[in-house]
């Protein structure tokens, strides 16, 4: 996988530095607030009533924790809204030689920004980065539904690893 590859998958061709017009690829600010991101993930689930304070101060922790959290964002700049995310959270292993993992979260689109590649980008530039930080693999878990989706971006059902097991707390 490397970027012209990625390139070839787009029709017409965009990418993180040329997402379309009025759209920025960018990490997430804490201007971001503001620009409608938590709004933006509750199109994907629930996120409750978050004040200022508690998204800075999550933000801040994340800052905390150096080369861990890459969480990615599209802008559309004519708005000021935050339209896509994705992130990239990496995994301290002693496994692999003591690798780093990666793991898919978070990937949503504003459904009014649906048909223009937008989900197919921005979850190929955090794929991308994974692999150049050097991560051994990348693993998301999705709804059934989305599973075409993301087998067209080389995710895969690993024969007799194919299981994602949960326990709600
Ligand atoms: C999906 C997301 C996951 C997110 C979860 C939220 C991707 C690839 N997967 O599984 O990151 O945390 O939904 O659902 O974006 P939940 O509220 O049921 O945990």
């Amino acid at each position: 996988l490397n970027f012209t590859q990625i390139s070839s998958l787009f029709s017409p061709p965009i990418s993180a530095a040329n997402p379309g017009h009025s759209l920025l690829v960018r990490p997430l600010c804490r201007g971001d607030y503001d620009r409608g991101f938590l709004q933006l993930l509750s199109q994907l689930t629930h996120v409750g009533h978050i004040s200022r304070e508690q998204f800075l101060g999550r933000f801040s922790s994340m800052k905390a924790c150096p080369d861990t959290y890459y969480v990615t964002v599209v802008e559309d700049t004519q708005t000021n809204k935050v339209i896509a995310a994705a992130s990239l959270i990496t995994e301290l292993k002693f496994i692999h030689d003591c690798g780093l993992r990666g793991r898919l979260e978070d990937v949503v689109v504003n459904g009014d920004y649906r048909g223009k590649q937008l989900g197919k980008l921005i979850v190929m530039t955090v794929t991308l980065l994974a692999k150049e930080l050097g991560c051994y693999k990348m693993s998301l878990d999705c709804k059934d539904k989305l599973i075409p989706f993301y087998n067209s971006l080389g995710y895969i059902d690993e024969p007799g690893n194919a299981n994602s097991m949960t326990i709600r707390f």
